[in-house]
């Protein structure tokens, strides 16, 4: 199996389905592909239609899946015996519904905070970016509640893969949280994949202009 992804310091989308095959030990090739732009769209037309990564595919079934969300549902279903979504419910029911609230949603945030893991930068948010990044610290610190931890929806779930990103985004941009959302981060950034990855962004050298964003601080 192997899962095509861009570079971990601005990959967010690839970081999502990479984060759950390793947390649960899942063999898999990881092919990296640049996200710089020359021949961006060929490079990744290569994978699947969308000419986007991340990309799963999945040799011994002859299966192409792309969009992270469908490919960390691939995964959970083929390799995990469904263990990528919580087992009880009610928390399943809430990991679907943060999941799915991400991927469709906080677009002012993911505009202009792109994940930038190296940097550690200053930004000044739009009002729908701040109230992005409030509702998203509002979401952890319901969710936590609601399932009682310790991770968002109980036991660790493609709900906090789909959310590792954002904390990322948090560190880079030194957005000032609250105490719950801060341990989160914290918990996160603490994963030994999570380091694994970091380690990996901290690596390359390569400069997507598109994606920084902010001043230095
Ligand atoms: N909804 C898709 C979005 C994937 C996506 O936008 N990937 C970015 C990299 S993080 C990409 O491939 N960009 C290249 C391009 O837009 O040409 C997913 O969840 O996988």
């Amino acid at each position: 199996m192997q899962l095509i992804i861009g570079n971990k310091n601005y990959s967010t989308w690839s970081l999502r389905p990479w984060l759950l095959l390793d947390y649960f030990e899942v063999t898999f090739e990881e092919v990296l592909e640049s996200l710089g732009p020359d021949q961006l769209s060929q490079r990744l037309g290569k994978y699947s239609a969308s000419s986007k990564v991340p990309v799963l595919l999945d040799d011994d079934d002859d299966v192409v899946v792309w969009d992270s969300l469908a490919i960390c549902e691939y995964i959970s279903e083929q390799c995990l015996d469904g263990r990528g979504w919580p087992q009880a419910t009610a928390n399943r029911a809430l990991a679907r519904s943060i999941s799915a609230q991400m991927h469709s949603g906080f677009g002012a945030m993911r505009n202009e905070m792109p994940m930038n893991i190296r940097a550690k930068r200053r930004l000044e948010l739009s009002h729908d970016a701040k109230c992005d990044v409030a509702q998203i610290q509002q979401l952890w610190q319901d969710a936590l509640a609601q399932s009682d931890g310790p991770w968002l929806c109980g036991e660790f779930s493609i709900a906090d893969c789909m959310y590792a990103p954002v904390a990322m985004r948090f560190i880079t941009y030194g957005i000032e949280l609250t105490p719950v959302a801060q341990a989160y981060v914290d918990k996160i950034s603490a994963l030994p994949s999570m380091k694994k990855w970091v380690a990996g962004a901290l690596e390359e050298t390569e400069i997507v202009a598109i994606d920084e964003a902010g001043v230095e601080r």
